[in-house]
């Protein structure tokens, strides 16, 4: 699968909307498509961008539908299941990535003095951003310069000159950890970025995964190998049908400015921050595929683009993560994407033993996937689905008591994007609560639900029509 061959499924599932027209890159095309994630929902190309050549994709991921189209699974299943399915192909046998010796990547090689950055149809979002974003739906290729892994993550990119990217590679991610090796070793750290690809390669690049390279997450996912070649400069993997790809160096001793950017909390991240310089892709090389098809995910206040793809990949790695844990008991798991897709985590569980819902809050809690920025955990009992947000509530009206039920943590690793989080602490650390809301297991008697009857229902559906009823 590549971006075109899932373009095409949105237009067969009547999912995608063509515009032809000409617009603006500057504010223009994240508007149109914001209004139209909001009003029907579709997938949007772009392709004719004023004083451009080539695409420009957006919505890939705001619906359930594409999330699915992406995993390519049945169109109609939720993200909780979704989320499953995830979960079912990750703890399976690995698939590893596949050398390919050339792609369409390859078809236009722009090098040095020839590089301009500005050529690519990067959007402007919002009127207060600090530029152009080429780097919204995008991820990073890197190596680890001492176990030679290959690391893909999404950090997001500003056109900051012709010649150079900023990209917002966060404090203690794994990208950051490996660049800080290749600083403190006096060297440039070797990247290619890639805009445009298989969507699911995109999502990986999101995830948090340690250890392993994310090719071989889409490959076990997809079952079938994900087809690289080597980028001409650096020798990086990039994907053979990858759209656009950057191929340059980051210093990490030359922080460049970047932003400010509407991001997906909903806010700006405040002034201090912004005069926080972060690591700058110096271009060396542009490769792309003949009318190029530029990838974009909207941001801004959710639920849109980002907050689906979070809460989507965030909620399968938690599952992943709590089976290879070996909790046992867990009926569903659910992150909303109405929190951002990070900061609030439900899971509900049939306790078998004492404390079991609390083992459970602990395990979330220590996961890699909710290391970070997690504010909230809400477990509830098995006849609840972690998704069903009116029953959830419920379950805090009807077997939450405060005092039992809640756990405070006060320090855990956080982002600082969080807009809730003082600068006093940079804004890295927050604490966490556990509000468990299930009925203890060791309590001899529960309380009895009210149920109807099975019995008399049956008797009723046989009688439906003679009862006047659809
Ligand atoms: C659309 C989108 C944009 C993101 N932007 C950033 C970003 O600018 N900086 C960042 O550190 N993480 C960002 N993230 C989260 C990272 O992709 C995620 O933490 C991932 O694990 C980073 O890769 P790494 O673990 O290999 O460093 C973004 C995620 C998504 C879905
Ligand atoms: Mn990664």
């Amino acid at each position: 699968m590549d971006l075109r061959d899932f373009i095409a499924l949105c237009e067969k599932e009547n999912d995608l909307k063509r515009i032809t027209a000409e617009v603006d890159w500057d504010l223009e095309m994240t508007h149109i498509s914001k209004m139209i994630e909001e009003k029907d929902g579709r997938a949007v190309l772009f392709e004719n961008v004023k004083g451009h050549k080539g695409s420009v994709f957006f919505g890939a991921y705001s619906s359930t539908k594409r999330l699915a189209m992406a995993l390519g699974k049945p169109p109609h299943l939720s993200m909780t299941e979704l989320s499953h399915e995830w979960m079912k192909m990750s703890i399976g046998e690995v698939t590893r990535a596949k050398e390919v010796k050339d792609g369409p990547i390859f078809e236009n090689i722009i090098e040095e003095d020839a590089v301009n950055v500005n050529e690519l149809p990067s959007p402007k979002f919002y009127d207060k951003d600090g530029g152009r974003f080429i780097g919204t739906a995008c991820f990073m290729v890197v190596k680890d310069p001492e176990t030679n892994e290959i690391n893909l993550g999404t950090y997001r990119s500003q056109v900051l000159d012709d010649k150079t990217v900023g990209a917002q590679i966060l404090k203690g991610k794994r990208g950051d950890r490996i660049l800080q090796k290749y600083r403190k070793a006096g060297k440039k750290m070797p990247i290619c970025l890639v805009v445009g690809c298989d969507p699911l390669l995109m999502l990986a690049g999101s995830a948090m995964v340690e250890n392993a390279s994310e090719y071989d997450v889409v490959g076990t996912l997809r079952g079938e190998p994900v087809e690289i070649v080597e980028a001409q400069l650096t020798g990086l993997p990039i994907p053979a049908t990858a759209e656009i790809v950057l191929e340059g160096y980051i210093d990490g001793d030359n922080l460049r400015p970047e932003g400010p950017f509407g991001e997906y909390t909903g806010f700006y991240t405040d002034e201090l921050y912004k005069t926080i310089k972060k690591p700058a892709i110096d271009v060396k090389r542009i490769y792309h595929r003949n009318d190029p098809i530029l990838l974009a995910a909207s941001v801004g206040r959710p639920v849109n683009d980002n907050h689906m793809m979070l809460a989507f990949v965030r909620n399968a790695t938690l599952w992943t993560e709590l089976t290879r844990m070996g909790m046992r008991g867990i009926q569903s798991v659910y992150m909303p994407p109405e929190a951002c897709g990070r900061f609030w985590a439900i899971v509900s569980v049939k306790q078998m033993y004492p404390g079991h819902s609390n083992q459970i809050a602990a395990a979330v809690i220590a996961s890699h996937t909710c290391t970070y920025g997690l504010k909230g955990l809400i477990i509830v009992d098995d006849d609840i689905r972690a998704d069903d947000l009116p029953r959830v509530w419920w379950a805090l009206a009807t077997r939450y008591d405060p005092l039992r039920g809640t756990q405070i943590i006060n320090r855990g690793r956080s982002t600082p994007l969080d807009p809730a989080l003082s600068h006093d602490d940079n804004k890295l650390i927050t604490s966490r609560i556990i509000m468990d809301a299930t009925f203890p297991f060791e309590w001899e008697e529960k309380p009895v639900q009210v149920k109807m009857t099975d019995e008399v229902l049956d008797r009723i559906k046989d009688r439906w029509e003679e009862l006047g009823l659809d």
